[in-house]
């Protein structure tokens, strides 16, 4: 297992289509695992691959609460069966743009199909967090960020904040081996 460094805001790659998998096979399920381990750590609740800069339609979640028993759930290539018409609102985060929360309406309830880490075929229906989760890293694999759904005044602020702060992050480097090469 390994730890995977995530992209973050203004990095393109995030607006990326990710690809289906062909099946889940053993390089997936590596992937997969990597991916978990790379979650748990941050700390999240989900991760979708194209975080890590692969471009495969591969999530992992797992929205149990701290101290409860573990629910990893490993999905390839998730489809929305269909969504409820009651409307839900979390505060949605992404370790894709650190330390911006935002309330984000989204279906309640939705039913899911995806294969899971053996490739079986699996079904199901969920709400709550969960259903929120699964939604948000979908968007993920379609190069959505739930920062697409707020308003654009709190998009263009973040953004904005977002890309200022690469920028910096790219002066310091030019002068860092400057600095390096005095000791
Ligand atoms: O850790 C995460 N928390 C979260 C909270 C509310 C709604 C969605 C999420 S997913 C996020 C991790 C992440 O960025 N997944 O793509
Ligand atoms: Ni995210």
């Amino acid at each position: 297992m390994a730890l995977r460094p995530i992209i973050i805001l203004p990095d393109s790659r995030l607006r990326t289509m990710s690809e289906p998998v062909a099946r889940v096979d053993a390089a997936i399920r590596t992937l997969m695992d990597d991916m978990m381990e790379t979650m748990y750590e941050a700390p999240g609740i989900g991760l979708a691959a194209i975080q890590i800069a692969v471009p495969q339609r591969v999530v992992v979640i797992d929205v149990a609460k701290e101290g409860d028993a573990p629910e990893p759930l490993f999905i390839a290539n998730p489809e929305i069966l269909w969504s409820s018409p009651e409307i839900g609102t979390y505060e949605e985060g992404c370790l894709s743009i650190p330390d911006y929360y935002a309330e984000v309406k989204r279906p309640a309830k939705i039913g899911v199909r995806f294969l899971d880490r053996d490739n079986n075929v699996v079904e199901r229906e969920v709400d709550g967090l969960l259903a929120t989760c699964i939604q948000h890293e979908i968007d993920h694999l379609n190069g959505v960020l739930f920062i697409d759904h707020i308003s654009r005044l709190k998009r263009e602020r973040v953004t904005k904040k977002f890309a200022k702060a690469a920028k910096f992050a790219g002066d310091y480097e030019e002068v860092a081996p400057a600095t390096k090469a005095q000791d």
